[in-house]
C-alpha cells in the first residue's frame, strides 16, 4: 500500500492531485482540518490534509502505462529528427516547392541569381540556406512557451480542441506538469464533452465557464495547476460577433496569458489571411498551425513566412492524441513539407 499526505484547501484539490500524482484507484483514508506554517502567526490560513492511499501494484501498473506511452511518443520524434534529405537526388522541382507563390519566387529566383545557380531544382539544403538568408526575421525562429494561463482560439474545425488535448497529454505524462482544462465553448454540448473526454481519460480537471463573470472563478480554482489550458468556441472570420463574444471571455483572465491562434494548414490562402487579420482584435500573441498532414505543398507556409512575424510554437500533423504535434522550428516545419512534397 502506498500512502501519501495532501496539505490542500478542499478535497477536491486532494482527489484531483492523488490521481495525478497515484492513479484514478486512489481512495481516502482519513482527513483532518491543519493550520500549517509558523505557530505564533496568526494569520495562518487554515488547510486540509488529507491521507489517501493505493495498492502498491495498481500503482505500478498506472506507472507502466504512463511510460509506454511516454516510449511511443520520443520514438515517433526519434523516427521524424534523422531523414536524409540533403542528397542532389533528392531534388524538386521548383515549381512545386514554391507553389505558384509569387514574392517568395521572385525572391527564389534573386537568390539563385545572386549566387549563380540553376533555379529549376532545389535541393533540402539549398532550400534551407534560401529561408534563412533571404527571411532573417520570421516566425519560425521564436518561440514562446506555454505559459500560466494559455488560451486557445481560432476558426471552427482547425484543431484546438484536439491541439489542447495533445498538449495537455504531453506536459502531464512527459514533463510532469500539473494541468488543468477550461472550455468556453458552450454554445455546444458536444464541445463541452469532447474536451471532459479528454480530461477524464487523463484524469486531470476540467471546468465548464458559460459566462464572461465566472472565468475568474474557475481559473482560481484551478490555481493549483501548473498550467491551465483554455478552449473557445470556434469562430469563422466573417463572424465578428462571435469573435466579440469569445473577446469578452478572454477579457476577464488577469495576469500573464498567452493567446495561441490556431490555423489549418489545409484552408486556402486567403481564408487564413483574414483570419490573421480579424483575429487581432483577440491580440493572439503566438499561433498553432495544424494539419500539416493534409497538404502537400508548401503554399501557405509562403504566405505566413512573408506576412506574419508572430512566433509559431507548435505545428501538428494527425489526430493522434498526443503524438501528432511538435515544437516548430523552421528546420523541422521544412523537414515535415519536404518529405510530403516526396509522397506526392
Ligand atoms: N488531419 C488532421 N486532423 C486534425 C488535426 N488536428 C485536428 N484534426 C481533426 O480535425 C477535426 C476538428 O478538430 P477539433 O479539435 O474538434 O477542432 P476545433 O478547432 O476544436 O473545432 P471547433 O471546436 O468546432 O471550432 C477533428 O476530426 C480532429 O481529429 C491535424 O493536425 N491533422
Ligand atoms: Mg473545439
Amino acid at each position: 500500500m502506498i500512502i501519501r499526505k495532501y496539505i490542500v484547501n478542499d478535497m477536491r484539490e486532494a482527489l484531483v492531485r492523488a490521481k495525478y500524482e497515484l492513479g484514478k484507484e486512489a481512495i481516502i483514508i482519513s482527513h483532518k482540518k491543519v493550520r500549517p506554517g509558523n505557530w505564533f502567526n496568526p494569520f495562518r490560513k487554515k488547510r486540509l490534509e488529507v491521507t489517501i492511499a493505493i495498492e502498491e501494484d495498481i500503482h505500478e501498473k498506472n506507472k507502466t502505462k504512463k511510460e509506454e506511452l511516454e516510449r511511443t511518443v520520443k520514438k515517433r520524434m526519434a523516427e521524424k529528427a534523422s531523414p536524409d534529405f540533403a542528397s542532389k537526388k533528392n531534388s524538386r522541382r521548383f515549381d512545386k516547392v514554391f507553389s505558384n507563390q509569387e514574392r517568395a519566387l521572385e525572391r527564389w529566383e534573386a537568390y539563385c541569381k545572386k549566387n549563380s545557380m540553376p533555379q529549376e531544382d532545389v535541393t533540402f539544403e539549398e532550400l534551407k540556406s534560401f529561408v534563412g538568408e533571404t527571411y532573417l526575421e520570421n516566425a519560425f525562429y521564436k518561440e514562446l512557451k506555454l505559459s500560466k494561463i494559455n488560451v486557445f482560439i481560432g476558426p471552427t474545425g482547425v484543431g484546438k480542441t484536439t491541439t489542447i488535448a495533445k498538449l495537455a497529454s504531453k506536459e502531464y505524462l512527459q514533463n510532469g506538469q500539473k494541468v488543468g482544462l477550461i472550455t468556453i465553448d458552450t454554445y455546444r454540448i458536444a464541445a463541452v464533452e469532447q474536451l471532459k473526454t479528454y480530461a477524464g481519460i487523463l484524469g486531470i480537471p476540467c471546468e465548464t465557464v458559460n459566462e464572461p463573470g465566472e472565468m475568474r472563478k474557475k481559473i482560481s480554482r484551478l490555481s493549483y495547476c501548473d498550467m491551465i489550458l483554455i478552449d473557445t468556441v470556434g469562430a469563422s472570420p466573417k463572424n465578428e460577433d462571435r469573435i466579440e463574444d469569445i473577446k469578452k471571455y478572454v477579457d476577464e483572465i488577469d495576469g500573464d496569458k498567452n493567446n495561441y491562434l490556431v490555423l489549418s494548414m489545409s484552408a486556402d490562402v486567403d481564408t487564413n489571411n483574414s483570419v490573421l487579420k480579424k483575429y487581432k482584435e483577440l491580440n493572439y500573441d503566438s499561433m498553432i498551425l495544424t494539419k500539416f498532414d493534409e497538404v502537400k505543398n508548401y503554399k501557405n507556409f509562403w504566405n505566413i513566412i512573408e506576412n506574419n512575424v508572430v512566433p509559431i510554437q507548435y505545428f501538428c500533423y494527425g489526430q493522434n492524441v498526443p503524438e501528432d504535434i511538435e515544437e516548430s522550428s523552421l528546420e523541422n516545419v521544412l523537414t515535415y513539407l519536404w518529405s510530403e512534397l516526396a509522397n506526392d
